[in-house]
């Protein structure tokens, strides 16, 4: 059975980005609730501000799950990314991951590895990138496997990365690891630029695919734009998928209507 979820970001600089709730986490958790999701998904600046929040109480309080943790604040607030030219930046980009997978397995939740993932450039060309993309993947899946949780990677549209842009090159970018722990995030805005068939694209994915950010064609709630759920959810059940569908997307035309829009949606697409 695919759950719900719905993002609530906590990072400063990314108040105008594609979450449904911003900055206040105990409101979120009680609008979550009341609307009937299984889960919120956190956006936060570093692993010890997810600590800092009373998490546990407010997630036993309204009966929620944790469905994942973002790792994007690498990349907003501190630039770092995993192939950068720079070891020691590099390395803090590692250290950045982990502390994030360490707060999230607290509550059995996997991190994303979205913006961070970084591109390829002048300084450093693809196939270096590359692996060292699937350099951290592995040490980063395998220290997510000792915290009994998986790690997402999350293929971005062309204008984010340079790197998989496609379900099927991620697939082609994990396929070589030797972490079996690192399972893709499809997220139906990306994947309704890249793709020519979201739907295909997730049936070949197939066992690769632990996580799907639930959103519409024009990044706003499901509902909101013109993407063909019909289609979408018939491929997620042809491959099993019993993950998270959670809601990335702008609080259009505010937070509370978009959760709404959100879930009414999701209860019409996955019927139970
Ligand atoms: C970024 O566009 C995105 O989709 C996020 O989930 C990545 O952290
Ligand atoms: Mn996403």
């Amino acid at each position: 059975m695919i759950k719900s979820a719905v993002t609530v970001c906590i990072v400063e600089q990314a108040r105008k980005g594609p979450f449904v709730f911003h900055d206040d986490v105990a409101g979120a958790c009680r609008r979550s609730a009341e609307l009937g999701f299984d889960a919120v998904e956190v956006f936060a600046p570093s692993g010890d501000a997810i600590r800092l929040l009373p998490l546990r109480r407010l997630l036993q309080e309204n009966q929620l799950s944790l469905a994942a943790v973002g790792t994007g604040a690498g990349m907003v607030v501190h630039k770092l990314q995993l192939c950068d030219a720079d070891p020691d930046r590099r390395r803090q980009a590692r250290e950045f991951i982990r502390s994030i997978i360490d707060a999230g397995s607290e509550f059995g939740a996997p991190a994303i590895i979205g913006s961070m993932q970084g591109r390829w450039d002048d300084l450093t060309d693809r196939p270096t990138a590359v692996s060292r993309l699937q350099d951290a993947l592995n040490e980063l899946g395998d220290y997510a496997g000792t915290k009994g949780v998986p790690l997402l990677y999350e293929p971005l549209n062309r204008y984010e990365t340079n790197l998989a842009t496609t379900l099927h090159e991620a697939v082609e970018l994990l396929k070589p690891l030797s972490s079996p722990n690192v399972k893709i995030l499809a997220d139906l805005f990306h994947m309704n630029i890249e793709e020519s068939s979201p739907a295909e694209a997730l049936i070949k994915a197939g066992p690769f695919v632990g996580h799907l950010h639930f959103v519409d064609s024009n990044r706003q709630a499901a509902g909101r734009g013109h993407m063909d759920y019909s289609a979408i959810a018939a491929a997620l059940d042809a491959i099993g998928f019993a993950g998270y569908a959670s809601a990335e997307a702008f609080p259009i035309p505010d937070s509370d209507t978009a959760a709404e829009q959100t879930i009414k949606t999701f209860r019409k697409v996955f019927p139970r």
